[in-house]
């Protein structure tokens, strides 16, 4: 079956041409080797499973072990995590597809277990999340943090810059900040997370401030044309808040068209929740933006192919379909059916509810 629409098409991102459309979001799967921070062999088949997709985004991935906020997930600070994620993306690029890697600090919403020598996880503000995270095996409520001292924040920068370099050096195409879902970045950015008093608190400008330096260090590493940056200004996501998205959102965009970054992936609403939370002008962002516009959250193929037609979107990020449909593209194309995701497994695992997923032939 084939309904008219602009999925399909090919899109020239910098330097490299997309297949089509599709993004597959950053998803959190928690089934890095244990205690060793490295993507295994099954995360390299996972991907390469979903390789048609115009873009693969890796799941979060963590700077530095104090960027780490749960069990499992995998790091890009190692030269034993730079050769796991090399065969991810060897096995990707075999079958055609292109990857990003999201590079993240999740400040706060960590847990002393998983910090050095049983550290607190550092914030903006000495300001506790009301939240939880998955840690030991189970859920337990996010540790108190401390205020970064204004003296650690280049050692933060330089992170995120050596996690580049690192990415560059296992292949990827290109780096995603991950500048959303309450984590360190949106917590600087957010007044309800930041009640700092020195330079990177207080206005708009101060508390931007981090995001945008961390992407300028990315830039001058990855070059623009390979950068991009995930935001997502109205979340409620780990316990987030902010008193005025709208003129924060506008001056941050602002300042990442400026560094030429070559896309902006925008989580609409309440991040994997309902997209109408709160009164938002993304169009206000699009237009401010020079690069790709990136559209995630809740989208279908009628969403897709309707914000796709009248220009508010180059390109869709889909999450959750991707993890139980490895073939998502080619199921759309023909209109069939859409296997179900099974929460239970999204989460810390292996092989089940990972790489099982039936494409469309072994599933007929
Ligand atoms: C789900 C579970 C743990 C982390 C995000 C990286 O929300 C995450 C995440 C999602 O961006």
């Amino acid at each position: 079956m084939s309904r008219p629409t602009k999925l399909f098409e090919t899109y020239k991102l910098g330097p490299i041409t997309l297949a089509n459309r599709f993004v597959m979001a950053p998803l959190t799967r928690n089934r890095a080797v244990p205690g060793t921070f490295v993507p295994g062999a099954l995360a390299a088949d996972y991907y390469a499973q979903r390789a048609s997709a115009g873009l693969l985004i890796t799941e979060a991935s963590q700077v530095s072990q104090q960027g780490q906020g749960y069990q499992d997930t995998p790091g890009i600070y190692s030269k034993d995590q730079v050769a796991g994620w090399r065969k991810v993306t060897d096995q990707v690029h075999a079958r055609g597809g292109k990857i990003f890697i999201q590079l993240w600090h999740v400040g706060r919403i960590s847990h002393v277990d998983l910090q050095a020598n049983g550290a607190a996880p550092v914030a903006p503000s000495a300001i506790r999340a009301k939240g939880k995270t998955f840690v030991n095996g189970t859920f337990a409520d996010v540790s108190e943090p401390r205020a970064l001292e204004l003296s650690e924040i280049p050692g933060i920068i330089d992170d995120f810059k050596r996690a580049t370099k690192n990415a560059l050096e296992a292949g990827f195409d290109g780096v995603e900040i991950h500048g959303a879902n309450g984590y360190l970045l949106e917590q600087f950015a957010k007044d309800g997370a930041n009640k700092r008093t020195d330079a990177y608190g207080g206005s708009i400008e101060n508390r931007a401030k981090l995001m945008l330096e961390v992407s300028r260090a990315v830039v001058a590493e990855a070059g623009a044309e390979r950068t991009g940056i995930r935001i997502s200004p109205v979340t409620p996501a780990n316990d987030i808040s902010d008193s005025n998205p709208q003129a924060l959102y506008d001056h941050i965009v602002d300042g990442l068209s400026a560094l030429k970054l070559v896309y902006l992936h925008v989580v609409e609403g309440a991040t994997g929740g309902p997209r109408d939370i709160a009164p938002f002008d993304y169009a206000s962002l699009r237009k401010r933006f020079a690069g790709a516009y990136v559209a995630n959250n809740g989208y279908d193929f009628d969403l897709a192919t309707k914000v796709l037609d009248a220009k508010a979107a180059d390109l869709i990020a889909f999450g959750k379909p991707f993890i139980s449909n490895p073939d998502l593209v080619e199921r759309l194309k023909q209109g069939a059916a859409l296997n179900d995701w099974d929460k239970n497994t999204f989460y810390g695992g292996g092989a089940k509810g990972y790489t099982d997923y039936p494409a469309l032939a072994a599933a007929k």
